[in-house]
């Protein structure tokens, strides 16, 4: 892999920008939420922004994610529309789901984010159909299937490397690894630790990323992206983080006991929002948070004076044709 040339001022307000925004609008999210007036619940992604960010900045129109039901980050870092992720967490018909999917189910066709799911593992496989099409088709496109730790769990999974791997498929792997499935430490869970291990038996090159550090995930994944458009096949990336919330919900849980507040620490000093704001000269920063404050407003107000859908619209979109 190449080593990683340092960002130029455009990358860094760019991906700035979209980390912020990010950020910010998921703080809206919990600050509007005890209002009742979201109707969807919210498993929010603050502090883990930097994974779909550095993935996505890397990724071109053309280019596809599959994202899991804690989605607002993916949907947003590949250019889903705001206005119409607030829409859809209010119910509204204007969401991108049409006010009938919620948080979990975030989808916006023109920006290839393939919608996500609440069951845990199955836009794996649909991300490797997409990835197949475009193998089939010829098209260059390459597709990022985001995942949890707990999906790896998920026998989806290991037939989805083996399916990728043997027909080198243009695939990426991110797994957002926040150490816990709900409640449940890895620990617990794996025999393991060793998964970048597990997943390189399916002769599929696999890179760990530790310390969330948004130009080192940038960089594996521009590697990744260049392999599998060349038609090199899958890339698996283990992307350490940490979610600073609770499970679902606008709050956090330190209280409950299953994992202490010390963990938390060491990741909100090294806050990614904070450290490429700070790379930022005070005056471009300023105007970004100003510009992300108002794209957040405006999305707010679109969301509470859309209408709700028609009863009618129940049964639209159930069949095909
Ligand atoms: C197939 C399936 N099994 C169990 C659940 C219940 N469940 C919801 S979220 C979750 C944890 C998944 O953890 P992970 O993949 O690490 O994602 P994270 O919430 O940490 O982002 C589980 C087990 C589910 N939704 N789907
Ligand atoms: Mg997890």
């Amino acid at each position: 892999m190449e080593p990683s040339s340092s960002p130029s001022p455009k990358d860094l307000q760019r991906i700035y920008k979209s980390l912020r925004l990010i950020r910010r609008a998921e703080e809206e999210v919990a600050r509007i939420y005890p209002s009742d007036k979201i109707k969807s619940p919210v498993h929010l992604s603050i502090g883990q922004e930097s994974v779909a960010v550095g993935v996505c900045d890397v990724l071109e129109a053309k280019d596809a994610v599959s994202g899991t039901y804690r989605g607002h980050a993916t949907y947003l870092a590949k250019g889903g529309s705001l206005k119409g992720m607030m829409a859809e967490l209010y119910g509204k018909d204007t969401g991108c789901a049409r006010g009938k999917g919620g948080s979990m189910h975030l989808i916006e066709a023109e920006a290839n984010v393939l919608g996500s799911s609440a069951v845990v593992g199955t836009t794996i496989p649909i991300a490797m159909g997409w990835a197949l099409a475009a193998q089939k088709r010829k098209t260059g496109a390459v597709i990022a299937a985001f995942l949890g730790d707990g999906a790896t769990e998920e026998g989806a999974f290991y037939e989805s490397l083996n399916f990728a791997s043997l027909h080198k498929l243009p695939i990426i792997f991110v797994c957002e690894n926040n150490g816990y499935a709900i409640h449940t430490p890895i620990s617990k869970r794996w025999a393991t630790q060793h998964l970048c291990q597990r997943v390189a038996t399916y002769d599929i090159p696999t890179f760990n990323i530790e310390d969330g550090d948004v130009f080192s995930i940038r960089n594996v994944a521009s590697w990744a992206v260049d392999t599998a458009r060349k038609g090199g096949g899958p890339t698996f990336m283990e992307c350490r983080i940490y979610r600073w919330r609770e499970h679902v919900g606008p709050a956090d849980d330190y209280h409950i006991g299953y994992r202490a507040k010390t963990e938390l620490e060491p990741w909100m000093q090294t806050d990614q929002v904070e450290k490429t704001g700070a790379m930022l000269d005070a005056e471009s920063r300023a105007a970004i948070d100003k510009a992300v404050e108002k794209e957040i407003a405006e999305a707010v107000d679109f969301a509470e004076k859309s209408p709700f859908p028609k009863a009618r619209a129940l049964m639209e979109n159930v069949y095909a044709g």
